[in-house]
């Protein structure tokens, strides 16, 4: 036996747990590439590569890079070249013997010995397994296990950034930190309970009510984390509304610096929605063109280009109404107030473009939208925008950064602030703070929070322990199941599912 296949055996002999099936599946998309992994995981991995893996022996000495991972050219059963990589229980990926198979990336080679693998013992992996047995085995926490995923799906460099931290563990550490606050709280409500009626003291009461405002603060700002959180995570949906020949696909055009959508002096020349997304300054930003509003049609396809607007607009983060001359009849302005406002009482937040400002002193003041919104639409947010101006897009970039990293619409760009220095005062510039990513991380966090401030509540009303200390167990248990301890089997087979395959 070679060198290569005693470690192959040995690494059989650490494993003998028989009752997990070995799983197989390819690690890299199909389609032709230079090369593509085969991952294989579990109790029969290093029996079946010492079936199949024939090393060249003295050929190629036999390399070590550290403890427990070797990596040896070989040939896969006369397939194929292949370089064969070997991380032994417990450190590999899953916690179980590893193998990873580089083979040259043809559909048939991959193919091949793929089944090689499955007609040998092992079983196709499903989506997510591997991670899922990391998770099992302890070598990642269910947090860290999401954050893989979006690590995989990032496309922006703040998803990256904010995978790559939760990957190492910044959310579950908060998390950690918030349960150890509760379990000392719980602790201390045991002991209280343990002494006579007699004994009980209001300053430890006091003293609880105290450590609760403390939890509640910090659960508090680790649920609203995930506004920020979810735009970076999902990316921010802006949509482009209002009247026809407003100047919205320009707008558009502006911000993807390209000509994406059909611009005229035609009303109307948009009559679907267009949706483009775009990397500004590390944030995918989901931009969508609509049809003109605040018209009536007879035309059947602009009535569908209209509903089509309206449905878009259901979904926007952030609205940029564009305003611009000539105004509409008094009816069509009527119109064009109703549908702002009733963005906003939707809880949207708007940003009013007062466009093609560059002809502003061309037109009239009954034409003029500044002087239209400043009478009667002065709480909203304004910019004066023209397509021919390059410094109103740097301004608009910049409202656009504040709004996503402190949620705040300043429209006060006249200041010498580049855009890096007016953005960076948000959650984000708190390098450690942790940050909510997943509506499920944020739905527990704030069942935690409305435990821990109920359980606040009861004992500033002078409630008993007992039941301070039952409503406390319920904060812990939500807040543990962020990182998976305690959770139902169920919800771990839901969230490893929605992985791909071979991860
Ligand atoms: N002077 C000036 N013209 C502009 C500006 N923005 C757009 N326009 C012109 O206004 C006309 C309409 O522009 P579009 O961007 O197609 O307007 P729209 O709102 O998408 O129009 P529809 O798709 O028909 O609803 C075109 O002739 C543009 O060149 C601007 O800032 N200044
Ligand atoms: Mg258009």
């Amino acid at each position: 036996m070679t060198r290569t296949n005693e470690n192959l055996a040995e690494g059989k002999l650490a494993n003998q747990q028989a009752d997990i099936d070995t799983i197989a599946a390819f690690s890299t998309p199909p389609g032709q590439s230079g090369l593509a992994v085969i991952r294989l995981s579990g109790p029969e991995a290093a029996a079946i590569c010492d079936r199949l893996f024939r090393p060249y022996g003295d050929r190629f000495p036999l390399p070590s890079a550290m403890e427990g991972y070797t990596m040896a050219p070989g040939i896969w059963a006369e397939i194929d070249e292949v370089v064969l990589a070997a991380f032994r229980a417990p450190h590999s990926y899953t916690g179980e013997d590893v193998y990873e198979i580089s083979c040259h990336g043809g559909n048939a080679v991959r193919q091949a010995i793929l089944d090689s693998l499955i007609n040998n013992g092992a079983r196709p992996a499903e989506a997510g397994e591997f991670s899922k047995r990391a998770f099992i085995s302890g070598k990642m926490d269910l947090a860290q296990a999401e954050a893989v995923m979006d690590l995989i799906h990032a496309e922006s460099e703040q998803q990256t950034e904010l995978a790559f931290a939760q990957l190492r563990g910044r959310l579950s550490q908060a998390v950690r930190l918030e349960l150890d606050k509760l379990y000392g709280i719980l602790a201390f409500l045991e002991t209280l309970m343990d002494w006579d009626e007699e004994e009980a003291r209001p300053e430890d009461r006091l003293q609880v009510s105290r450590d609760l405002v403390s939890s509640e603060e910090s659960l508090k700002q680790l649920a609203d984390s995930f506004r920020y959180g979810r735009i970076v995570r999902e990316g921010l949906s802006i949509v482009i509304a209002g009247r026809p020949n407003a100047g919205k696909s320009s707008l558009l055009n502006s911000l993807t610096a390209h000509e994406r959508a059909i611009v005229s002096d035609i009303p109307g020349t948009t009559r679907d929605t267009i949706e483009i997304d775009i990397n500004m300054g590390g944030y995918l930003l989901h931009l969508t063109d609509t049809a003109g509003l605040a018209v009536k049609s007879d035309d059947p396809i602009e009535q569908e280009g209209i509903k089509r607007a309206q449905e878009a607009l259901q979904s926007a983060d952030l609205v940029l109404w564009v305003l611009s001359p000539p105004l509409g009849n008094p009816a069509e302005l009527h119109d064009e107030m109703n549908t702002i406002r009733e963005i906003q009482s939707r809880g949207q937040k708007l940003l009013l473009i007062l466009g093609k400002d560059d002809l502003r002193a061309t037109v009239t003041a009954e034409e003029d939208p500044a002087s239209f919104a400043a009478e009667y639409l002065s709480d909203v947010p304004t910019i004066a925008w023209s397509a021919k101006r390059e410094e109103d897009l740097a301004s608009l970039r910049k409202i656009l950064f504040s709004f996503i990293e402190n949620d705040t619409l300043e429209t006060d760009t006249k200041t010498d602030k580049t855009e890096e220095e007016s953005s960076g005062h948000g959650i984000q510039s708190q390098t450690s703070a942790a940050i909510v990513t997943h509506s499920r991380h944020k739905a527990l966090a704030d069942k935690s929070l409305k435990q821990v401030l109920a359980a606040r509540q009861a004992i500033d009303s002078g409630l008993s322990y007992d039941l301070i200390a039952t409503l406390l167990r319920s904060a812990v248990e939500s807040l543990a199941a962020m990182s998976g301890d305690d959770v139902s089997e169920k919800l771990i087979d839901t969230i490893f599912s929605r992985f791909c395959i071979g991860k």
